[in-house]
């Protein structure tokens, strides 16, 4: 099987199960396991942060977000189709009592005019707007680069008004290698950042959150409370290491790839592609083969290729770390055929 659902299902290089199985272990509940603090150490220095805390996934970073960022009555400000509103279960609602108040983006992008208008004034009748979030890659918005300059004029918006910008970064080194733009420029629009090391980074298991010590100390306790705090986290924090220090450089080979996939398939009858493809993301639409979602994923799938449904007639695929050009090459083979 080719499996483009997600660069979620890559599984970690033999160097990284060496890191685990060599790796040097402690209790992280105690702040002793040397490798979780080199990882952490390692992660706040390149996104140019006080510190770092080692999450066991990206949802969960994103709730201690919403969890230490806010209290409970208040409102969260973020993009409609934002991973943190579509795909994590109502958590923010559930575990921090925050209303979620959505902006629709453009290809991700929230207008900061829109973003402005959207800060509560001072009023008995009104929650207070506790944070507001970005996304960076854009994941419903098929991996769209949000524009260093947009996440800006937000931030600056929220100074103004002491909110915390909280970025979900889950794809945000794919937004480096295809920008060029400095994985420390974009944390600097935000006080905090989420990004996964299990997603195209290739790393098995967790992501990081970054921010202030001030934060992380918080959220520390948030992750311990949320039953995230984990003991001999150095065998999976030892690969994660390994992918944020050898895995970045090569996420343009993904982004190629995808492109590559993109424009053939963007030829090919019935099919077109909804996307702009800045990252490792693409969006193929099948109206025009006159078939749902379903029925296309079932003819792929049948054909040794899975992909998601990601709309009624929109289908995504995500092109990572164990997808090689070769691959891809099948894959277009056996899309011209079907
Ligand atoms: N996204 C997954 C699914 O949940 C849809 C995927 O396959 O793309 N933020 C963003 C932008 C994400 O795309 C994801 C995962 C997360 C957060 C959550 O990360 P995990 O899966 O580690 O909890």
């Amino acid at each position: 099987m080719i499996d483009l659902r997600s660069d979620t299902v890559t599984k970690p290089t033999a160097k990284m199960r060496q890191a685990a199985f060599e790796a040097e272990v402690g209790d992280d509940v105690y702040v002793e396991d040397p490798s979780v603090i080199q990882l952490e150490e390692k992660a706040a220095e390149m996104l140019g942060k006080e510190a770092a805390l080692f999450v066991t996934s990206g949802t969960q970073g994103n709730q201690i977000a919403a969890l230490t960022h806010c209290k409970p009555g208040e409102e969260v400000l973020l993009e409609a189709s934002a991973h943190l509103f579509l795909y994590e279960g109502a958590s923010m609602s559930a575990f921090a009592g925050v209303q979620p108040r959505t902006i629709k983006g453009n290809r991700g992008a929230m207008d900061p005019a829109e973003v402005a208008a959207a800060i509560r004034p001072d009023d008995i009748h009104f929650p207070e707007t506790g944070m507001i979030c970005l996304e960076n890659t854009h994941n419903k918005a098929g991996g769209a680069i949000v524009p260093l300059e947009n996440m800006q004029q937000i931030y600056e918006t929220a100074r103004e008004h002491t909110i915390p910008v909280h970025l979900d970064g889950a794809r945000l080194f794919n937004a480096v290698a295809a920008s060029g733009v400095s994985v420390k420029h974009y944390a600097s629009q935000a006080d905090t950042v989420q990004f996964c090391l299990s997603k195209g980074l290739g790393a098995p298991v967790g992501s990081i959150i970054t921010g202030s010590s001030a934060f992380i100390r918080k959220a520390r306790k948030w992750r311990k409370r949320l039953g995230g705090g984990l003991r001999q986290a150095g065998v999976i924090a030892a690969p994660g290491y390994i992918a944020l220090t050898e895995m970045t450089q090569r996420l343009v080979e993904d982004h190629e790839n995808a492109r590559l996939l993109a424009e053939q398939a963007a030829a090919m009858p019935g099919l077109s592609i909804e996307n702009q493809v800045d990252t490792n993301i693409i969006l193929i639409n099948v109206a025009g083969r006159g078939e749902t979602a379903g029925e296309y994923l079932e003819k792929l799938k049948s054909n040794g290729i899975l992909a998601v449904p990601f709309g009624p007639q929109t289908i995504r695929f995500v092109t990572h770390f164990d997808v090689s050009r070769e691959n891809i090459q099948t894959v277009i083979d056996r899309m011209h055929r079907l």
